[in-house]
């Protein structure tokens, strides 16, 4: 990636970020690890190499985001509502009656939001299924789905991992954000899911394990998952559980639903007033 572009990718990042602290500290409340720990990817899927744009959001032939791991719904807001999916002043309404933006993604409420989730460990079925009908379609879309590692402890997430390695879903990309930590604990203690790689490999997964934090490394991981013929593939990335504010990230597994005070907000976001 060139040095022009992963500036470009940053300040996106750095701008995301904001927002979402700035739409889950005007509600008080929410998701705030879990988001923040997969905006870069988010990132680099939606400012460099998905095929989507806010002008056709529902063209038969975009690439599909599934967003599994649902409560992360404020980060993918934040980048639909940069990109001008819908207007940014939605942020403010976040988890409020009658909302668009629900606190966990909703398809039917969000213009952008290619699945609902919320439950965990159904989005890769849905991803599974829309890679399905691409090839039976004849077209060219690619599906990306986002998974939590403790989400990953769901029986339903390996079902479909063997299927989707069965099925030889070359147009299927799986990321799981390996943050280490889940509600109200770390993976490892509760139910650890290592040894991932070796695991991945096994169900006939082109597997790739990164930092999740590295823009560059994104971008190579995905573009070499693309380039990858016959196999599904699978993209770990390794994250902080909170990553880009420290009073955040700080907290462990504690900042996976978390407050948020105005003054935290504002100083982050550098907002004064409205
Ligand atoms: C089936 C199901 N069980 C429990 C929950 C409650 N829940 C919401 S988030 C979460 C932890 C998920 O951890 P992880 O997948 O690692 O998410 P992240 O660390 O990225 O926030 C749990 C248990 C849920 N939403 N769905
Ligand atoms: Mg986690």
């Amino acid at each position: 990636m060139d040095k022009e572009k992963l500036e470009y990718l940053q300040s996106k990042a750095l701008d995301i970020r904001k927002l979402t602290i700035e739409m889950i500290g005007r509600l008080g409340v929410g998701h705030v690890g879990g988001a923040l720990s997969i905006i870069d990817l988010l990132t680099v899927l939606y400012y460099d190499v998905a095929n989507v744009t806010p002008k056709d959001p529902k063209n038969a032939d975009r690439d599909r985001i599934v967003m599994s791991k649902g409560h992360a719904g404020p980060a993918l807001y934040s980048v639909l509502a940069d990109k001008g999916y819908f207007p940014i002043e939605e942020i403010k309404t976040l988890n409020l009656p009658k909302t668009n933006l629900p606190s966990h993604c909703d398809m039917n409420k969000t213009v952008g939001i290619d699945m609902t989730a919320g439950s965990l460990g159904q989005g890769l079925s849905a991803a599974i299924g829309m890679a399905l009908a691409a090839k039976i379609d004849k077209k060219d879309y690619k599906v990306f789905c986002i998974m939590g590692d403790g989400e990953s402890q769901e029986g339903q997430v390996w079902e479909a991992l063997m299927y989707a390695g069965n099925m030889r879903l070359d147009n299927l990309v799986v990321f799981i954000d390996n943050n280490g930590m889940q509600i109200d604990g770390m993976t490892s203690d509760i139910n650890s899911i290592e040894p991932l790689t070796d695991k991945c490999k096994a169900f006939n997964l082109h597997t790739q394990r990164i930092n999740g934090h590295d823009l560059t490394a994104i971008e190579d991981a995905v573009n070499a998952a693309l380039s990858v013929k016959d196999k599904c593939s699978m993209i770990i990335l390794d994250t902080i559980k909170g990553y880009g504010v420290d009073w955040v990230s700080s907290k462990g597994y504690g900042c996976h639903s978390m407050a948020i005070t105005e003054e935290q907000w504002r100083e982050f976001c550098g907002k004064e007033d409205d």
